[in-house]
C-alpha cells in the first residue's frame, strides 16, 4: 500500500506530502501521519524549515466526510475534535517554519490545516474554502477562530456560510494566502519556506491580535449576516451555528471561540440536516454510476448539436449548449415560430445581463452558437439531436423518422419527452440504440437535473456519454428507466393527485403552498402549476384518458381541468390557481373563485369539507411520495433510493436538508409510513395501498437506507 504521508528533505527543507488519493480527504490516519511527520522534521538536523503538500490533483478536500457517520452523539464528537484542535495547535507551535503549499483545493479541514500552518503559498489556479456549510455543519478545527483572524470577519462570515471557494488571486489580497506561485509550487515553496527560516519568521494565525474597532466591525458584519440568513436559511441550522461561533470568538477571544465552536459543531454533526445533506453528497456522485455500464465504456464527443423545436422547452436546451459553447441548430417548423424561440432566447440572456451576470459581448457570442433554422441542413454534422415538439406521440415519431434519415448513424437522438414511451421513438427512428430520453426540467436553462431515460435497447455508450454531456451542460444527469412519467412525473402525479384532494377537502390552495415552502420547497404545488401552465397538465391528462389512463390511480379532481376549460393557465395568462396582476406578472393574490370550484367539485363526490391541519398536508403529500418512490425503485425504474432523491432536489426543489423525499420517509420512520398509507386506506380508499418494496422494509426493520436505522433523529 502506498505510503499516505510522505517525508523527504530537499534543500535543508523538509518535504511533508500527503498521499492519500482521490482528494486527499483527512482521514484520522492522514491526521495521524501529519502530526507525526511535523514532529520528525522539527527533530531532524537535516531540516530548517518544512513544506506540507498534496499529491495528486488537489492540497486537502477536508475532512473524511464519511468518518462523520461514526460520530453517533455529540460526546463522540467533543472528543474527537479536542484531539484534531490539540493537533493544530502543536502545527502551529512548530519552532521551525511550516508553509503550506497549496494546489488544487484546500477546503474544509483542509484550509483549517493551510491556516494552522504558519504561512501559506498556492499556485494561481488553487481555491480556498469553507463548504462544510454545504453540509450541515460548520468548520469544526478552528475555522471559525482563525479564518476571521486571517481575512476579515466579513468575508470569513460569507465563506463559512455560503461555502464558495475563493480563487488564489482574491485570497491572497485578503490575506488568507501569503504568495502566489507562478512555476512548479514545491520549488517555489520550497524556496520561500527557505527564506523564512533564514529570517527564523514564524506566524501563529491564533495569535494574530483583533483591534477594537475590528471586533466592533465584525460583530456587526454578524448581526448583519444573521439577518440576511433568516430569509435565505429559514429552517437550516448550519449557517447560524456559524455566526454563532464567529461572534463568541470575537466576544471571547481565540481559546473560548474554539471550545465554543466545537459545541456547535458537534450540535451540528449530529441533526438531521447534516445526515441529510451528507447522503446527498455521496448519492450525486453515486448517481452518476450504472451498475451494468462499466467505467471504462466508451463516450463519444459532442462538438455540434441540433434541437428540433423552440418553444420554451426547446430554446431552453439549446441555450444549455451554447452556455456550454457548443455550437447547435435549433429547428423549428416556420419562421415565425422559429423568430418566436429565438425572441425569448434572447430575452432570457437579457434578463441575466441586467443582473450584471453577463456582459453584452458575451451575450452576442453565446446568441451567435445558436443557428436558427427552418430545414434539416446541416443535421448531417451534429453528434446529438434533441427532439423538443409537442407532447404528442404522434408527431414525435413523426420527428424521430425524420431525424433517423437525416443525422449520422452514430448521431445520438434524444427526446425531451416527460412522460411517453421512449422505444416507440426508437423504433420509429429505425436507429434504436442511439435513441434515449434527455427529459430537461422548466426551465431547461436553469433546473439542473436531466433524467437520461434509458430504453430497450440504448447502446450502453449512449449512455455514458449522455452522463459525461449533463456535467458539461453543468446538469445533474441520472439515469431512469422508461416507465410512464419515468420517476419525476410519475411520482409528481401522486403529489399533484394528494395536493388537489386536500383542496377539494377543505385545505386552500395558499395552506398547501405555505406548508410546502414552510418545508423548504421553493414553490407549493399550485404555485409550480401556475409557472409551468396548467395547460401543459390538462394535455397530458386528455391524451390519458383517450387512451383509457391516468397519471395516478384513485380519484381525479376535476378543478384542474375547469380552470383549463376557463382558459386560465396560470402567470402567462394573468389567471391559474391565483390572479396575478398582468399576464406573464409574478405579483399573486387569492382568488375566492378557486374556493367556489372545490365547494363544487366536492359536493359532487360527495365529501364534507373540513378544516385541514398542515400536519395532515405534509404528511398525505410526503407519504404518496415516498410510497410511490419505493414502486419505482421496486420496480427497478431507479438505480438506488438515492437516485430518486437527487432526482428530486435537482429537479423540484425538494429541500436539500431534508435528503430527498426517501432520505426524508427514513427519517420520519418507515413503520409511520406504512402506517399512515393503511390510515389513508381505510379514511378514503382502496387506490392508497402500500407499496410493497415499503412493507417489506418494515418487516426487515430497515430504511431505504440499509445502514441508516428505520428512525433518523
Ligand atoms: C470538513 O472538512 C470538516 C472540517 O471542518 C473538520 C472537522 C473536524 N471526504 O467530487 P468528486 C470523494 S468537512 C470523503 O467527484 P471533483 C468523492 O466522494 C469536508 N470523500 O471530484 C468521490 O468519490 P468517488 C469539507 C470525498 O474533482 C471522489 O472523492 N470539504 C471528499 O468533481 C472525487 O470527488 C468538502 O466539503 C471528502 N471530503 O471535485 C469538499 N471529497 O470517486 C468536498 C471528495 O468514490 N469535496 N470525496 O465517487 C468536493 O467539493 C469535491 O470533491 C472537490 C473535487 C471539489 C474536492
Amino acid at each position: 500500500m502506498p505510503e499516505l504521508i510522505r517525508y523527504a528533505i530537499s534543500d535543508r527543507v523538509a518535504v511533508i506530502t500527503i498521499d492519500n488519493p482521490p482528494v486527499n480527504a483527512l482521514s484520522p490516519a492522514v491526521w495521524t501521519g501529519i502530526d507525526e511527520a511535523i514532529a520528525r522534521a522539527n527533530a531532524d538536523p537535516q531540516a530548517d524549515a518544512i513544506v506540507l503538500i498534496g499529491a495528486g490533483s488537489t492540497f486537502i478536500a477536508g475532512a473524511d466526510i464519511k468518518v462523520f457517520d461514526v460520530l453517533k452523539t455529540r460526546d463522540d464528537s467533543m472528543k474527537r475534535s479536542d484531539g484534531t484542535h490539540a493537533l493544530l495547535r502543536r502545527m502551529e507551535d512548530s519552532a521551525k517554519p511550516l508553509v503550506a503549499a497549496i494546489h488544487g483545493n484546500a477546503l474544509g479541514g483542509g484550509m483549517e490545516v493551510a491556516m494552522s500552518c504558519h504561512f501559506r503559498v498556492a499556485g494561481k489556479d488553487a481555491k480556498v474554502g469553507q463548504p462544510e456549510v454545504l453540509l450541515g455543519i460548520i468548520p469544526g478545527a478552528g475555522g471559525t477562530q482563525r479564518l476571521p483572524r486571517l481575512a476579515g470577519a466579513e468575508l470569513a462570515l460569507t465563506m463559512c456560510t455560503d461555502g464558495k471557494p475563493v480563487a488564489a488571486p482574491k485570497a491572497r489580497a485578503a490575506g488568507m494566502i501569503d504568495e502566489i506561485i507562478e512555476g512548479d509550487l514545491s520549488s517555489g515553496a520550497i524556496a520561500f519556506a527557505k527564506a523564512k527560516a533564514a529570517k527564523k519568521e514564524t506566524r501563529k494565525t491564533r495569535d494574530i491580535a483583533v483591534p477594537a474597532d475590528a471586533v466592533k466591525g465584525g460583530l456587526d458584519a454578524c448581526a448583519k449576516m444573521r439577518a440576511s440568513l433568516a430569509k435565505t436559511a429559514r429552517g437550516m441550522r448550519a449557517p447560524f451555528a456559524v455566526v454563532d461561533a464567529v461572534e463568541f470568538g470575537l466576544q471571547n477571544g481565540f481559546d473560548k471561540g474554539s471550545v465554543r465552536e466545537r459545541e456547535l459543531f458537534a450540535d451540528c454533526v449530529v441533526s438531521t440536516e447534516s445526515k441529510a445533506l451528507r447522503h446527498l453528497f455521496f448519492a450525486e456522485r453515486e448517481v452518476a454510476k450504472i451498475p451494468d455500464v462499466p467505467k471504462d465504456t466508451p463516450t463519444g464527443d459532442i462538438r455540434r448539436a441540433a434541437v428540433v423545436g423552440a418553444g420554451t422547452m426547446g430554446g431552453g436546451i439549446a441555450m444549455n449548449y451554447a452556455n456550454a459553447g457548443i455550437p447547435v441548430l435549433l429547428k423549428e417548423i416556420d419562421q415565425a415560430a422559429l423568430d418566436r424561440g429565438m425572441a425569448t432566447i434572447r430575452k432570457n440572456y437579457e434578463v441575466t445581463m441586467s443582473k450584471g451576470k453577463l456582459t453584452p459581448e458575451q451575450v452576442e457570442k453565446t446568441i451567435a452558437l445558436i443557428t436558427p433554422t427552418t430545414s434539416y441542413d446541416g443535421f448531417d454534422q451534429v453528434d446529438i439531436v434533441t427532439e423538443a415538439v409537442f407532447e404528442n406521440m404522434d408527431l414525435k415519431k413523426a420527428t424521430f423518422a425524420e431525424i433517423g434519415k437525416v443525422t449520422r448513424p452514430d448521431c445520438i437522438l434524444a427526446s425531451n419527452s416527460s412522460t411517453l414511451d421512449i422505444d416507440e421513438f426508437a423504433r420509429a427512428s429505425g436507429r434504436p440504440a442511439q435513441v434515449l430520453g434527455h427529459h430537461y426540467f422548466s426551465p431547461a436553462n436553469v433546473m439542473k437535473l436531466l433524467e437520461i431515460v434509458r430504453g430497450r435497447d440504448t447502446d450502453k455508450s449512449v449512455l455514458s456519454t449522455s452522463l459525461k454531456l449533463a456535467k458539461r451542460l453543468n446538469k445533474v444527469g441520472v439515469v431512469v428507466g422508461n416507465c410512464f412519467g419515468f420517476v419525476a412525473n410519475r411520482m409528481l402525479a401522486y403529489y399533484m393527485r394528494e395536493a388537489y384532494l386536500l383542496l377539494e377537502e377543505g385545505a386552500s390552495v395558499e395552506q398547501i403552498d405555505r406548508v410546502l415552502t414552510t418545508f423548504g420547497l421553493p414553490v407549493g404545488p399550485y404555485g409550480m402549476q401556475d409557472i409551468a401552465g396548467i395547460d401543459v397538465g390538462a394535455r397530458i391528462r386528455h391524451y390519458l384518458k383517450s387512451i383509457g389512463k391516468s397519471r395516478a390511480e384513485g380519484p381525479q379532481s376535476e378543478v384542474p381541468d375547469r380552470l383549463y376549460e376557463m382558459g386560465r393557465y396560470g402567470q402567462k395568462t394573468g389567471a391559474g390557481w391565483y390572479k396575478y396582476d398582468a399576464p406573464g406578472s409574478r405579483n399573486r393574490t387569492s382568488d375566492p373563485l378557486i374556493e367556489q370550484l372545490a365547494e363544487e367539485a366536492a359536493t359532487k363526490r360527495g365529501i364534507k369539507r373540513r378544516p385541514v391541519a398542515d400536519d395532515e398536508i405534509l404528511a398525505r403529500i410526503t407519504t404518496a411520495l415516498a410510497n410511490e418512490g419505493a414502486r419505482v425503485l421496486d420496480e427497478g425504474f431507479a438505480t438506488r433510493a438515492g437516485d430518486i432523491d437527487i432526482v428530486y432536489v435537482y429537479g423540484f426543489g425538494f429541500p436539500r436538508q431534508s435528503g430527498g423525499p426517501m432520505f426524508y420517509a427514513d427519517t420520519v420512520g418507515l413503520p409511520t409510513v406504512l402506517s399512515r398509507v393503511k390510515e389513508y386506506r381505510d379514511r378514503f380508499g382502496d387506490y392508497w395501498q402500500p407499496a410493497p418494496l415499503l412493507e417489506r422494509l418494515v418487516k426487515e426493520g430497515r430504511g431505504f437506507y440499509s445502514e441508516a436505522p428505520a428512525t433518523v433523529g
